[in-house]
């Protein structure tokens, strides 16, 4: 079973992956032989999905096919970099669009041109005649078009067919379909063609509020419970991101909760007077395929008042404590009760464990009551010769991330 350690961490020279966190997570990939359909509602569309995962592979040197009959290869090849998703010699698109549309397309090593497009034997004996000649994965963008130049049947048996080949070739298929609300017989049976599932929504009451992808079914995992939907944001750049809307960073006051915000993300905002935290923090996180927001509270009483509306609708809390003022843990505990967020997933943040008179581990948990299953993370300075009194400090990339770990993994 391969360990999934972030993007980066995934050991390359093995089958397909979606380079999607949560969803390697779930399904380890894609092994060969397999057919995935991403399907998507209309409202939230699927391509980004298309454009990551074929980067992923390519990257790790996987020859993937890309079927496109939605947009031609030169705006898909933009659309792909826009999200820092560069193509490379390991692509190879076949092109059913530019027909379509009258623009004269050269063949090239890299784009393999089908002449007409509405000629249904043409467009499939180009997709399974290229296929046979040795790809891992093949991407096609979209089958829902496909579907709707020509019919159902037409669609069913050309999946047929791929898994014919994949067979023989051991290679992976990804699928993306829109379902503009086609006759469900239909997309049933499409559905019982394919190995996995992977549905992608948007939360919508009258706006949309979030999209989520969600494993329907996937036939090589076994999960008791089903899959859990997972929130994404799509960034450009950058592609689908696992998100998590709120994150609260609460603990008494000067513990370093507005250092931990600047220090785990990029583009932190604070309200602050004289170094102390006034209104709030925010603070947005890009780790390792996660994106989240903090919110820090201010640590001082007068404002108090205030933690319960800070704490509403948060997900997960970071407690962050001073390492070397055991007299303020009380206090930590009390904010904690305060921003009503007891019962939500915790990460305890031993901050300032640099300086001296700094407790122990152990010794904190001791003074705090901490159950044993909560995780408790030191993080320092970055440089002490640095620190300023009125200035919230970075602190050591280390521990941060192991926060941000610990913590994603329990929210997830
Ligand atoms: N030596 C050391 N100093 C730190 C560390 N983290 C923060 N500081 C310093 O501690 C002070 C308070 O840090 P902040 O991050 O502003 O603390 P805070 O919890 O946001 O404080 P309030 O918003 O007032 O509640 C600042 O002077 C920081 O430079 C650390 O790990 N080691
Ligand atoms: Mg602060």
């Amino acid at each position: 079973m391969v360990e999934y350690r972030g993007l980066d961490g995934i050991p390359e020279d093995v089958d397909p992956y979606f380079g999607i966190a949560k969803l390697d997570e779930q399904l380890k990939g894609i092994p060969s032989k397999k057919i995935v359909l991403i399907s998507a509602s209309p409202s939230v569309g699927n391509e980004v999905f298309g454009y990551q995962i074929i980067h992923k592979n390519i990257i790790s040197n996987v020859k993937v096919l890309v079927f496109l009959n939605r947009t031609s290869p030169q705006s898909y090849l933009t659309e792909m970099k826009e999200y820092d998703f560069p193509s490379n010699d390991n692509m190879v698109i076949i092109d059913a669009y530019s027909g379509i549309t009258g623009i004269k397309s050269d063949e090239t090593d890299h784009i393999k041109v089908i002449s007409n497009p509405y000629d249904r034997e043409e467009v499939k004996s180009k997709i399974l005649s290229e296929l046979k000649n040795g790809y891992g994965l093949l991407v096609m963008d979209s089958l829902s078009l496909l579907a709707d130049f020509f019919d159902f049947q037409y669609v069913n048996s050309l999946i047929k067919e791929i898994q014919k080949i994949s067979e023989e070739k051991d290679a992976a298929a990804v699928l993306l379909f829109t379902d503009w609300g086609y006759d469900k017989d239909n997309v049933d049976k499409i559905i019982s063609e394919v190995n996995s599932v992977i549905e992608v929504k948007g939360i919508e009451k009258r706006v949309i509020f979030g999209q989520y992808f969600a494993v329907l079914n996937c036939d090589w995992v076994k999960a008791n419970d089903g899959f859990s939907s997972v929130l994404f944001k799509s960034m450009k750049p950058g592609g689908i991101k696992v998100y998590f809307p709120k994150i609260l960073v609460t603990g008494p006051t000067d513990a370093g909760k507005s250092s931990f915000i600047h220090s785990a993300s990029h583009n932190a905002v604070s309200v602050d007077k004289l170094g102390g935290t006034i209104a709030l923090d925010h603070g947005s996180v890009d780790f390792e395929g996660y994106k989240a927001d903090l919110f820090g509270t201010p640590g001082q009483e007068r404002f108090d008042p205030l933690l319960k509306m800070l704490g509403g609708e948060a997900i997960g809390v970071f407690l962050v404590i001073d390492s070397t003022k055991p007299e303020q843990f009380p206090r930590a505990i009390e904010m904690l009760r305060k921003t009503e967020t007891y019962g939500l997933p915790v990460v305890v943040i031993a901050n300032k464990a640099d300086l001296k008179g700094a407790l122990k581990k152990e010794e904190i948990r001791a003074k705090l009551h901490l159950d044993s299953a909560m995780a408790l993370i030191q993080t320092f300075a970055e440089d002490l010769s640095k620190v300023d009194p009125n200035e919230p400090t970075k602190l050591k990339d280390e521990g941060v991330h192991e926060a941000l770990s610990v913590l994603f993994k329990q929210l997830t």
